[in-house]
């Protein structure tokens, strides 16, 4: 035990800012013990809850006011009081950090330089327990039931993830009925590359062009016309027994001051409710995620009681204890989105995953719509066994990376690999 305290010392703490998928700045951390280092790089959302934790930018006109020198700096303050503690310590890291900041949401130091410390600190100690990072992480969560999760893909973009006029945001094919995460990663990948077919017959070449995080951003203004399109590419391809579908509208960023819903016409959130079951009956969708703004706690709850699909909580709950603690007891949603940007530390993330199943909610990990190469969320959620987590499509290397990760995982657990069920 006392080799492996030396082994985790923390002895330097570097930090540089490299860019995401959309070409933006964001922070790397990098955790060096006597003989080891291990970095971690802080992904950034697009369609942020106002109740996130605090993303700190430079400002200025360097990299157009989005800079985090600032959170590198930051990160400098946090290695005087970090050096020489454990990495394998997560709790007392993280806790020092929040100590250090000492603001409700991270606005200090910046949640993105407190996050990139906390993930690296937890990927050293998985390298100083000679441990993959998803066995380090379900010891943290004391969960014994690793769990290949089912992957939520969003193959077609819209919303702030693409430039077209489809007000809701992600229209996702979910693998529910695989065997194994192998054979999902598969089903996904035709699905993805037929549909790709039927777009380009109906819309042209251009119209396959990809959003943010990878589907495809057709010129659709109706959420009906993009669930018809992937409808038909899961027919087509054969895979309607085991392919369902998910829908993440992110209704804060079409929901205006006088409650009005702005979709290709407007709603009422009565007429909107209707609007998603209607929807769901027609097209096996068992999961939608914000489906009205982040504080119109009267149409969820009202939904809730409706509904027969799962209702998760994104910009709602923010992984944030409180607001899952208050949405608990209002019966707002039943499932939580795990970000763990959206609070800043691994330790929190851990919590509120803990207290939405306790809840007997259901977790999601999830990326952002600002990626990068790092697949921490993948161990994520193969280490908490949550069974589900939200990636983009297929295509392209900051949301691959994670699809790649999890087939490395699950071959590395060969028979003891286990694929969630939904
Ligand atoms: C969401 C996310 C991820 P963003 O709304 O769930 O898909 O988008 O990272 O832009 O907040
Ligand atoms: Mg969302």
């Amino acid at each position: 035990m006392g080799d492996i305290f030396l082994a985790c010392k923390i002895t330097k703490i570097k930090a540089r800012e490299v860019l995401d998928s959309r070409g933006n700045p964001t922070v790397e951390v990098q955790i060096f013990s006597k003989d080891k280092n291990a970095s971690a790089i802080v992904p950034s959302g697009a369609s942020t809850g106002i109740h996130e934790a605090h993303e700190l930018r430079d400002g200025g006109s360097r990299y157009m006011g989005k800079g985090v020198q600032k959170a590198l700096k930051n990160v400098k303050i946090i290695e005087k009081s970090l050096k020489g503690m454990d990495a394998c310590a997560q709790k007392e890291i993280d806790n020092a950090m929040i100590a250090l900041d000492n603001t409700e949401n991270k606005s200090r130091l910046g949640a993105n330089a407190i996050l990139g410390v906390s993930m690296a600190a937890a990927r050293l100690a998985s390298e100083c327990k000679k441990m993959p990072l998803y066995k380090h992480i379900a010891a943290l969560y004391k969960n014994k039931r690793l769990l290949l999760p089912v992957p939520f893909c969003n193959i077609i973009n819209g919303g702030k993830h693409a430039g077209g006029k489809l007000r809701m945001q992600e229209f996702m094919v979910v693998p529910n009925r695989a065997k194994s995460f192998s054979e999902a990663a598969q089903l996904v990948s035709e699905t993805y590359h037929i549909l790709k077919g039927i777009i380009e017959k109906k819309y042209g070449k251009s119209a396959v062009n990809v959003g943010d995080e990878g589907g495809f951003a057709p010129p659709l203004t109706k959420a009906e016309e993009a669930l018809t399109l992937i409808t038909k590419a899961i027919n087509e391809a054969g895979y309607e027994k085991k392919i369902s579908i998910a829908l993440d509208p992110a209704a804060s960023e079409f929901y205006n001051k006088n409650s009005i819903y702005l979709l290709h016409k407007q709603f009422t959130s009565e007429k909107l409710a209707e609007h998603y079951i209607r929807l769901s009956n027609k097209y096996n969708i068992i999961s939608i995620e914000d489906p009205f703004e982040q504080d119109d706690f009267s149409s969820f709850s009202a939904l809730m009681k409706k509904a027969r699909f799962q209702i998760v909580g994104d910009d709602l709950l923010v992984t944030n204890t409180k607001r899952i603690i208050s949405a608990a007891e209002k019966r707002l949603c039943n499932a939580l989105l795990l970000k763990v940007n959206q609070i800043g530390t691994l330790t929190e993330s851990l919590a509120a995953a803990r207290l939405s199943m306790d809840h007997g909610w259901k977790v999601m990990v999830s990326h952002r719509s600002g990626e990068t190469e790092d697949s921490f969320i993948s161990d994520l959620a193969s280490g908490i066994g949550c069974g589900q987590i939200k990636l983009g499509a297929p295509c392209r290397s900051d949301r691959t990376s994670k699809y790649n990760r999890l087939l490395r995982i699950e071959e590395e657990l060969g028979s003891k690999a286990r694929y969630a069920r939904f």
